[in-house]
């Protein structure tokens, strides 16, 4: 398996770190290479453009970025690049709404996969990165399958264990 980084998840402050390593969580358990890094769209513009000029040379084929308050980050990668882009609301303030809204509304043209806010979103946001790059990866489409099924399974058992304990 190779060990370049495929995705890149992109958090506007370290603050983001802890919501945003479910996206890794996610990625590493479909064995998919990943990096990370703090880079700001307000507070660093220069190293957001440098670093999304040259992913795709590198191999990264999706990003992630996550980004709390006025949320810009995701918008202004992708308007440096046509890679897709998932974008991850933080809850940094005003429940995370401010960052939803700002992650989601781009303009037509420019899109933004926006996910749901905080943790849920991050973790969907790895998902779905897989889901993306499993469209030229079949070993990586069947892995996605299984474990959906084994997700399903579980629920099921656990509804068998919610009915039993309902007999009283
Ligand atoms: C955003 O502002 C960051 O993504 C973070 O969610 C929020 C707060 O950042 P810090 O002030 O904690 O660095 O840019």
């Amino acid at each position: 398996m190779t060990t370049t980084p495929k995705v890149a998840i992109i958090m506007g402050s370290i603050s983001d770190k802890d919501v945003m390593a479910e996206a890794g969580k996610a990625l590493a358990e479909f064995e998919i290479p990943y990096e990370a890094h703090v880079m700001s769209a307000h507070r660093t513009p220069d190293r957001v453009h440098d670093f999304v000029s040259a992913a795709y040379e590198k191999g990264i084929r999706v990003f992630i970025a996550g980004a709390g308050k006025a949320a810009h980050l995701a918008g202004v990668i992708a308007s440096l690049s046509c890679l897709p882009v998932i974008g991850v609301p933080m809850n940094a303030s005003l429940d995370g709404l401010d960052a939803l809204l700002s992650t989601v509304q781009m303009p037509a043209g420019i899109p933004v996969a926006t996910v749901a806010i905080g943790k849920a979103g991050a973790k969907n946001a790895g998902y779905l990165a897989a889901q993306i790059i499993s469209t030229a990866d079949a070993e990586l489409g069947d892995k996605l399958r299984a474990e959906r099924a084994a997700n399903a399974e579980a629920i099921a058992q656990k509804d068998a264990a919610l009915q039993e304990s309902l007999k009283g």
